[in-house]
């Protein structure tokens, strides 16, 4: 078989997905006039073209720009079943999903409004097809640690619903310190703990990742390399990093892909996973990502593999069952 057969083949987990960055330009101007939401945007056309990014920033700024469509239980539902439906395709068994609260509640959408559609989705995708699904809530990082405290106080009612929390958006400036608090409060409350680090922000933040959130997982991490005894740390430990290899160049931290390190991270012997991040604004789900690797990098079997096993093993799910699939 060939690797581009086995990547479709492969069952795989997903560990790197923001939910709002699945929406796709179709159902974004569907709903911008369903609502009479004014975009920047005349086709869906214009939406794709302008998709164009210098940074994290300059996606960013579009990210939430999109996101505002979203806004009845209905519209979160499509979201998530049109990216539950991608899994199918792809073969992701299992994924663990990042939303971004803050993003809505800011707009005066609930998590009811939310929390509701998304789980009508994912029932309904377990029902149909078995699919696995957890979800990350995803603390913004640009806002104060005060409105994530009051975001996990507004989680109360959902947190049955909820497997750990994140950390995203505008990393520079935003170290992980900003957030021990809400962190340690969302530990106590027995969420696992994820953060983005070392996207373009220095090795130093992955560090604090660790030191100040206790983090199971480093989401990104690509800028590890640069401490050699960070690296040392991360492999000891098997720490995952969940890589999105076209976010990547997308937002360019890497200049093209044949310059990405994902391959390098993986022969130091880091635990290292692929991911989509932000598929719809990327160029690509996560079959997409491994593609990308195996045309640019020559990503072999071997890799491939080792990869996909390590998806399993850094997800959240249960032991036994991640010794079932790898
Ligand atoms: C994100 Cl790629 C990336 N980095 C940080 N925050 C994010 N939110 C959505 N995508
Ligand atoms: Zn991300």
């Amino acid at each position: 078989m060939s690797v581009l057969e086995l990547i479709q083949k492969l069952p795989k987990t997903e560990l790197h997905l923001h939910i709002e960055g699945s929406l796709e330009p179709e159902l974004m101007m569907q709903l911008a006039q369903k609502h009479g939401v004014a975009l920047p945007y005349n086709s869906v056309e214009e939406v794709a073209a302008a998709y164009n990014f210098d940074n994290l920033q300059s996606f960013l700024d579009l990210y939430y720009l999109g996101a505002s469509v979203l806004r009845d239980e209905d519209d979160f539902y499509q979201l998530m079943w049109r990216y539950l439906l991608r899994c199918k395709a792809d073969n992701v068994v299992h994924t663990e999903i990042m939303f971004d609260p803050q993003t809505h509640t800011e707009r005066g959408i609930g998590f009811d409004v939310f929390m509701a559609g998304f789980q009508r989705a994912i029932d309904d995708a377990k029902a149909q097809w078995g699919q696995s699904v957890l979800l990350i809530m995803s603390y913004l990082r640009h806002l104060s640690e005060e409105s994530a405290l009051e975001t996990l106080q507004q989680a109360q009612p959902y947190l049955h619903q909820i497997a750990a929390v994140g950390l995203d958006s505008s990393e520079m400036g935003n170290p992980p310190e900003k957030f021990i608090h809400v962190f340690a409060a969302s530990k106590a409350m027995r969420l696992q703990r994820v953060a983005h680090a070392g996207e373009e922000g220095p090795a130093d933040y992955i560090w604090g990742a660790i030191k100040h959130l206790d983090v199971a997982r480093i989401d990104h991490g690509v800028r590890c390399v640069e401490d050699e005894g960070l690296v040392r740390y991360l492999t000891d430990r098997q720490i995952p990093l969940t890589v999105c290899p076209l976010s990547n160049i997308k937002l360019c931290v890497f200049d093209e892909m044949s310059q990405h390190n994902i391959l390098q991270l993986l022969e130091k012997g880091l635990r290292v996973t692929v991911n989509a991040d932000d598929p719809s604004y990327f160029g690509g789900y996560l079959n997409d990502n491994y593609r990308a690797l195996h045309e640019h990098l020559g990503m072999n079997e071997q890799q491939l593999v080792a990869l996909v096993k390590n998806s399993f093993l850094g997800s959240f799910l249960p032991e036994e069952e991640i010794q079932r699939w790898v």
